[in-house]
């Protein structure tokens, strides 16, 4: 414990001389961990306590992936200890930030989704509301990216052994989920399909901690993991072989699944995290099952734990005996449904015959929720076309978006226009079915780890202007709107944007052996790699300003650093070739003597949770240059705004909200809206060779490219080649490009201007509160879960 500086040494030197001397950083960082850990255990018991006392009803979010980052710092953030710790390390001569960079970065997630799961659970805890995380604790996160001449490189990464241990393993809660085997039904008597031959997986929790701001609450997220059962649980034959196939199911996230294997594994983990979760809420319920959805809400976030909606059936139907409408209507009533996307190839669909055999019982149960939901549809007369689009099995195989629609009692998307696409065009006929059903949620970014935690100083600064009601409030950042006119505080603001530039440039000439000029343009595009994030034409466009430096004397533009960060799946090689051909194109421009004063590229890799802290303050403009009508949401766009960066987009995902809460004034749009994107697919008008047999610039970069001369070698665009050239085009890059170049030279224009650019800025941050993903956990909670706020002392 440590409630004062003084006692925080004492107790940190105490526990440091029983160490090895001089104590390594990993050491220190170790003992710090290990006394924080300590220091909430209280507050956990105590809000764990009172939950079951209190009787509140309490949501469990489901996710196949949390993406949590590291937890010492924004622990000691919402802790409210950060300052106090870091001075007192200072004066035994070691440094927080330095202890803090020796922590396992877990990284259980891909990308927006698994991170918008994180950001929930720290808005939830700080809200003081019973929320809990259910996840996997996959063995191996994300892997971790290099760069071998220019191609992506992926190696596994091992966070557990390499860790302190932010969690707890609870063998006493262990629990055992069926694979496999047969069902037997007696002919006699009442239905009672008998689960044979089971393959047992016992599945171990790990229990973290998820440290609320602002008061005592401390929420759980709890983690799978696949372990060997005991003896009598164990079939015959080879142990070892057993144990290892066992394992895998929480070894990786996400395995390759471009194999029958690999799908075969991942249905698997699906069935493994909703399995245990729900065997456990119901196990240690302390109310009558007939009562669940008064006491539980349950969210699935996207469709990987959709299997939550059969599962919780058979538990009501075999377990607890219940007849099939009651435990329908309690179902109907628990779970909720996220959806994340629209993309055709996105959406999960699992053969029937493999969930069949995986699990028997639960496809039983499948098939006669999609026979009462067909009987019911066929009683409304609709078109076969629609009926179609209406089934949950179909031609074999099993949608799982729509059996997560046909089970929820809530179905939202994550932007407004994301959610009309949803109601309009995607799901049109189930939200015909289901009226009441499907609502928005606008994603939000915990401010407390991407402003307050990512930049203490811009933090420091806002508060100096308006207090710091706002880190309760973020409707508060209004109050900035003052400030905008305020050439001293607009001056503050500069010097801070300054520092996190120097800040990143210090850090990626350590870590990278780059030196970025701090003095230019940080124009930053940091997200997954993907087609339609349209990352292509960026370094298109940074190709075709190249050239125009070679070939105009007098153009010589303010210097401006492209900064590209983001991971390709590794099947994905359209987007390795992107990859390749961001690093390519870099190489050339960064040597050259005229051009590198004007323009540089660089490649950050290994994007991360800890990585995106530093580059976010830093950022200048934010690309957000997705086809209009594909981004879901995204979220590094709210990330940039609450940093100040101005966007650089097109009207897509929350970005359409972003600019309704700036106006267009303080951002830079350009390109097709989504319902022209729209009316271009459905009327098959767009031609991209016809952009490239007009435009005289886009022709020589497109030769250029297509030569192989930008990639070193044809055979490393082939896939860029049959996507712009054979697929005609599909996210439209030749149709924006020149709009995305004309709205880059504006945003120059503009960035000449000092003041403007930072009365820009500030109202960009003055705007951005309503972005706090606390805003749309209280959505949720109001309109969703109806959870209620603990008061904790
Ligand atoms: O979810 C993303 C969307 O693309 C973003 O627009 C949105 O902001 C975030 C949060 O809502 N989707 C994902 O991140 N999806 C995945 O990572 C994913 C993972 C596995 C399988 C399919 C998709």
């Amino acid at each position: 414990m440590f409630y004062s500086k003084e006692e925080f040494k004492e107790n940190f030197v105490k526990l440091l001389e029983q160490q090895e001397q001089p104590a390594s950083p990993k050491t220190a960082y170790s003992i710090l961990a290990g006394m924080v850990r300590e220091f909430v255990q209280r507050d956990w018991d105590e809000t764990t306590y009172l939950y079951q006392e209190e009787q509140r009803k309490q949501l469990y979010y489901f996710s196949i992936e949390f993406l949590i980052g590291r937890m010492l710092g924004q622990n000691l953030v919402n802790l409210s200890l950060y300052e106090m710790v870091s001075e007192g390390l200072d004066e035994l001569g070691y440094s927080l930030a330095e202890l803090e960079e020796q922590e396992p970065e877990p990284g259980l997630g891909n990308g927006g989704l698994g991170r918008l799961a994180a950001c929930f659970m720290d808005s939830i805890a700080s809200l003081q509301m019973p929320g809990h995380g259910c996840g996997i604790r996959y063995k191996g996160g994300l892997f971790s990216q290099g760069l071998s001449d220019g191609f992506q490189t992926e190696q596994p990464t091992d966070w557990i052994n390499d860790s302190v241990g932010w969690d707890t393993r609870r063998e006493d809660l262990a629990l055992y989920i069926p694979f496999f085997g047969k069902l037997q039904v007696s002919e006699e008597g009442p239905f009672k399909p008998e689960h044979k031959d089971a393959k047992w997986v016992k599945a171990v929790p790990y229990d973290m901690p998820i440290v609320g701001a602002y008061g005592n609450t401390v929420n759980t997220l709890r983690l799978w993991q696949a372990e060997l059962p005991e003896q009598q649980l164990l079939p015959d034959g080879d142990i070892d072989a057993y144990q290892q196939q066992v394992e895998t199911i929480s070894d990786r996230l996400y395995p390759d699944d471009s194999t029958d294997e690999g799908k075969l594994l991942r249905l698997k983990q699906q069935y493994f995290l909703c399995s245990a979760s729900l065997q456990t809420i119901v196990k240690n319920r302390d109310f009558p099952i007939t009562v669940l959805a008064k006491h539980v809400a349950i969210q699935i976030n996207d469709t990987h734990p959709a299997l939550a909606i059969p599962e919780l059936m058979r538990i009501l139907l075999d377990e607890e005996g219940m007849p099939w409408e009651e435990a329908w209507g309690i179902t109907t009533h628990t779970i909720s449904y996220t959806n994340h996307t629209i993309l055709e190839e996105a959406m999960e669909k699992w053969s029937s015959r493999m969930l069949e055999q995986l699990l028997p019982r639960v496809y039983m149960i499948i098939q006669e929720i999609d026979r009462r939901f067909k009987e019911k549809c066929h009683q409304e007369n609709l078109e076969p076309e629609a009926l179609k689009k209406l089934a949950i099995i179909d031609d074999g195989m099993v949608k799982m978006a729509t059996l997560a629609v046909v089970g929820s009692y809530k179905v939202n998307g994550v932007a407004k226009l994301h959610t009309d696409i949803l109601k309009m065009r995607e799901m049109k006929e189930l939200n015909e079915h289901f009226p009441h059903k499907f609502h928005n949620k606008t994603n939000g970014i915990t401010h407390r780890r991407w402003l307050m935690k990512a930049n203490p100083e811009l933090s420091d600064l806002i508060s100096s202007a308006i207090g710091d009601e706002w880190k309760q409030d973020t409707m508060k950042l209004h109050k900035l709107n003052e400030f905008t006119q305020d050439s001293v505080f607009l001056g503050d603001f500069k010097a801070v944007k300054q520092q996190k530039k120097n800040q990143l440039a210090d850090y990626l000439l350590d870590q990278q052996t780059v030196t970025i000029d701090p003095e230019s343009i940080y124009d930053m595009h940091i997200k997954r790699f993907h087609g339609y994030k349209r990352q292509l034409m960026n370094i298109l466009h940074i190709q075709m300003l190249y050239n125009r430096i070679k070939e105009d004397a007098s153009y010589r533009p303010h210097p401006r650093t492209f900064f590209f960060a983001g991971k390709a799946a590794k099947s994905y090689q359209f987007a390795k070739q992107v990859i390749k051909l961001i690093n390519t194109i870099a190489e050339q421009i960064n040597t050259d003597p005229v051009a590198r004063h004007h323009l540089h590229v660089v490649f950050v890799e290994d994007y991360s949770v800890s990585r995106a802290e530093k580059m976010f303050p830093a950022a200048d403009i934010s690309e957000q240059i997705s086809t209009a009508s594909k981004e879901a949401s995204g979220t590094g766009n709210m990330k940039f705004m609450m940093n100040g960066a101005i966007t650089l987009g097109t009207f897509d995902g929350a970005t359409v909200e972003i600019i309704e809460q700036t106006g267009e004034d303080n951002a830079f749009i350009f390109g097709l809206s989504a319902q022209q994107v729209m009316q271009f697919e459905k009327e098959k008008t767009y031609h991209a060779r016809e952009f490239i047999e007009k435009d005289h610039e886009i022709s020589r970069m497109v030769s250029e490219l297509l030569s192989g001369s930008l990639s070193k070698g044809p055979e490393n665009i082939d896939f860029i080649r049959r996507q712009l050239i054979d697929e005609n085009d599909p996210f439209f890059v030749l149709k924006d490009i020149q709009h995305y170049a004309r709205t880059h030279n504006r945003a120059l224009a503009e960035y000449e201007d000092n003041l403007a650019w930072q009365e820009m800025s500030v109202v960009n941050i003055a705007q951005s509160g309503i972005f706090s993903s606390d805003r749309t956990i209280r959505q949720y909670s109001d309109e969703v879960w109806g959870l209620e706020k603990v008061h904790s002392k």
